[in-house]
């Protein structure tokens, strides 16, 4: 990435050239060289075998199992269809608990496999929910929990895990964040009764689009095969609906180069959310979100925690004056899913209030392939130098400090 002159820039929010040439995307975003990808995709075209439980497919499947330490890792198109597939396989009725501070995409599956979604808040520090949190939320008509691992680190899935079983509860977790993350020395994709993974081109292991349904239990296993194209594959079950959930061979082939590259890449977060955690240490009032409960992340995602009274600025001007600069910040998750189409239709239904304060004080800073140790070192520099000048920030971005 190209940068401007640090020291003679102004800061773009008040008048100055943008300090990034192009855009520096949050997203992850690692591809194979083209040289790879392109022997990848010669190969599917001498085979003719373009989807539909192909060679690749099969051969992912079987490494992401070993990968995950599963019987089942059943690949599918995305990790929001995988979700639906999973819920709907399990039979269940009535509600499912869901923490509000998700992306949308967690509580859509739930209700696009028919069932109300009841929502949880999460913990203040670690963002995650607990027994404590899905408890204040729990009554009779609850049948599942659908858990979130967000941002690289984890809810502490053994203890969710008794919490269910104790209250005879099905168990989902949406690992969408969660690819090669491990809690107690445990990797992610055995809890529950599933767990679901995303491999968007945005999350570490990338296949472009897709995602994968991870499960020991083999009849759940057959289950998803068999709802996952109007015909089935593999073993027969009795499945409620089909779908077309299936995965391609050219997903398959990023998704198995990806896997090759997953150590670098994961080394190569760590190394860029270490840089941001020393440099966001010396700037009052913001802190880098440590993923909770891992002894193993990803870093899926760089979360900081915006302190508008000590740092001087809220969280939405630290995101325009940042995006002048060509630093493309996300605010995930804003607002929280209870604030969303459908759920909103029932106002003042769920009182989330650590959602909603987290809501206004997270943001995701750029990390993964396009973001070098010197781009991470700038972004903290900028953020730091926006700090130093929020009076004049504040007045020309019209937000208020
Ligand atoms: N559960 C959870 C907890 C999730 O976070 C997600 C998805 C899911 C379930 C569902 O997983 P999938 O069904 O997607 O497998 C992104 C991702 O699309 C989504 O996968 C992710 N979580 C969510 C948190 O973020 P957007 O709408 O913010 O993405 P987008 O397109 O704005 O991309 C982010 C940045 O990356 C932008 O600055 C543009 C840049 N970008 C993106 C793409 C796709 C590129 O430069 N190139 C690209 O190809 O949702």
């Amino acid at each position: 990435m190209v940068l401007r002159d640090p020291d003679t820039a102004r800061l773009a929010c008040l008048g100055g050239e943008p300090a990034f040439e192009r855009p520096i995307p949050v997203g992850q975003l690692y591809f194979p060289s083209w040289d790879r990808y392109e022997q990848a995709m010669s190969g599917i075209f001498e085979r003719g075998w373009y989807t539909n439980h192909g060679p690749l497919a099969r051969e992912l499947e079987q490494r992401l199992a070993a990968f995950f330490g599963v019987k089942h890792a059943v690949v599918v198109t995305n990790a929001t269809v995988g979700l639906m597939m999973a819920l709907k396989c399990l039979g269940l009725a009535g509600k499912v608990l869901v923490p509000g501070f998700t992306f949308v995409a967690s509580a859509q599956a739930v209700t696009w496999a028919g069932l109300d979604v009841e929502f949880c808040d999460v913990d203040p520090v670690t963002h995650q929910v607990t027994e404590e949190t899905l408890t204040a939320a729990l009554d009779a008509d609850v049948s599942a929990i659908l858990a979130v691992n967000l941002w690289g680190g984890t809810c502490r899935p053994t203890e969710i895990a008794a919490f269910a079983r104790e209250h005879g509860l099905k168990l989902v977790f949406d690992s969408a964040h969660g690819v090669g993350v491990s809690c107690d020395g445990v990797s992610l994709g055995g809890f529950g009764d599933a767990e679901v993974f995303s491999f968007h081109a945005t999350k570490v292991l990338s296949a472009t689009e897709g995602g994968c349904v991870c499960t020991n239990d083999d009849e759940l296993a057959a289950k998803l095969r068999n709802m996952r194209s109007s015909y089935g594959s593999g073993t027969p079950a009795q499945v409620p609906l089909t779908s077309n959930g299936r995965f391609s061979e050219a997903q398959a082939a990023v998704a198995l180069m990806s896997l090759d590259d997953f150590a670098a890449n994961r080394g190569r977060n760590e190394r860029i959310h270490g840089l941001y955690r020393q440099g966001l240490d010396g700037i009052a009032g913001l802190s880098l979100v440590i993923p909770a409960d891992t002894d193993h992340s990803n870093y899926q995602y760089a979360v900081v925690d915006v302190d508008e009274d000590a740092y001087g600025l809220s969280r939405d001007t630290l995101l325009k004056a940042l995006r002048a600069e060509q630093v493309i910040v996300r605010r995930y998750f804003h607002p929280g899913v209870h604030r969303t189409v459908p759920y909103s239709a029932e106002p003042g239904r769920w009182q989330l209030p650590v959602t909603d304060r987290l809501c206004t004080r997270l943001l995701q800073l750029p990390i993964g392939a396009l973001v070098s140790d010197e781009d991470s070192l700038q972004v903290v520099e900028l953020v730091g130098r926006i700090g130093a000048n929020s009076a004049a920030v504040a007045e020309a971005l019209g937000l208020g400090a």
